[in-house]
């Protein structure tokens, strides 16, 4: 099957970028899913599977990529990313790892009931923004408390400002219309999530098909099987590009880039703080923790972001020399204060 390059998702920016790294007989196409050593890739000359030389790892779906030339084409480059969904990559000291890139919007998948965590999407909302991704929350298996809808989508809210949310299901016909509106031709669309909430569900139905594999129905479970194995772009035609993942065990912030646009209340309350690098903690005139003893901001979600915000910023530092030394000047200037302030009290 051939596909127009615009079906697949291509831009200005892209097409800039490629006319700069072209050698003749070359053509573009977008990474649709990865294997062990080898990628497949969709582009306006057909569907390839790739061989992934050494000097390329670190390609991710979504990706575009520069084939060429001949019969057997050979993957020639990267184009540069217009965004990234970015974790620390599980079970490793420090190194990211690219979920899934060249995203319009990260549709992240929680299911009413068990599963559904404030605190579990506070930071994917992180990593989505991080990224440079718009997302919109899915509250999936409405039907399991329809008439409770109100109070899922408010707590939902809460946690998400300016963000969609919407609710779902995929047992009934029409359980996904809301999710319609936010599809496009040419845009990218992937879903996030624990296993089991439902991820590949949506994706069968937003296909009209059952091309993906789900998990056999056990009632009131949603404790995963890790049903999906491999990230894969799914074409809806004029409606866009899906890309399903499998469920993650954990989501480690990359770095601290999206904490402010997922958490723009505190963000905003923080204006009234008496220090500009306030930590919102035992600091004097706390306008964040005045909010809180108020209750006009929620206490676990003060502790959230102060917990993502110490993980981040400390696998920032692990990584970056620059950042090391200015926490050793800062190390330096606190040891100097204390040595003075007990000079000053022995006088
Ligand atoms: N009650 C209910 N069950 C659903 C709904 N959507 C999916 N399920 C069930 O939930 C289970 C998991 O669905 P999957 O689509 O495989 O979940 P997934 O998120 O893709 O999981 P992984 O691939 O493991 O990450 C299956 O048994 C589905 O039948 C829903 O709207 N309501
Ligand atoms: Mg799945
Ligand atoms: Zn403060």
């Amino acid at each position: 099957m051939t596909t127009a390059l615009d079906d697949l998702g291509w831009t200005e920016a892209l097409d800039a970028s490629f006319r700069e790294r072209a050698v003749h007989g070359a053509f573009p196409a977008r990474v649709s899913a990865m294997h062990q050593g080898a990628c497949d890739a969709l582009a306006a000359e057909g569907a390839f599977r790739l061989p992934i030389p050494p000097s390329r790892q670190g390609l991710a779906v979504g990706d575009w990529v520069v084939l060429g030339p001949g019969d057997l084409p050979r993957l020639l480059a990267r184009l540069p990313r217009g965004s990234a969904l970015t974790r620390q990559a599980a079970g490793r000291a420090t190194a990211p790892q690219v979920l899934a890139a060249n995203v319009d919007l990260a549709l992240l998948v929680t299911a009413i009931g068990e599963d559904f965590s404030p605190r579990r999407l506070e930071r994917y909302l992180a990593v989505a923004h991080a990224g440079g991704v718009r997302p919109a929350i899915v509250l999936n298996k409405l039907d399991r408390d329809p008439s409770g809808i109100g109070r899922w989508l408010r707590q939902a809210e809460d946690v998400a400002p300016d963000t969609p949310v919407v609710a779902a299901t995929t047992l009934w016909a029409g359980g996904l219309d809301d999710l319609e509106p936010l599809l496009a031709r040419g845009r990218t669309v992937v879903l996030l999530g624990s296993s089991g909430v439902g991820k590949s569900s949506i994706v069968n139905m937003l296909l009209g098909e059952e091309a993906v594999a789900v998990a056999p129905i056990r009632e009131r479970d949603d404790t995963g099987r890790h049903t999906t194995s491999h990230r894969q772009l799914h074409q809806l035609g004029d409606r866009g590009l899906l890309i399903d993942t499998p469920g993650l065990r954990e989501l480690g912030l990359w770095d601290t880039a999206g904490l402010d646009a997922a958490f723009s209340d505190l963000v905003a309350l923080a204006e009234g703080c008496r220090f500009r690098d306030c930590t919102h903690g035992d600091e004097p005139e706390c306008a964040v923790v005045e909010a809180v003893q108020a209750g006009r901001l929620d206490a676990d979600r003060l502790e959230s972001w102060r917990q993502l915000r110490r993980e981040a910023a400390a696998r920032e530092m692990l990584r970056d020399p620059s950042a090391q030394k200015a926490a050793g000047r800062r190390m330096a200037k606190m040891i100097k204060e204390v040595a003075e302030e007990r000079r000053r009290r022995g006088r």
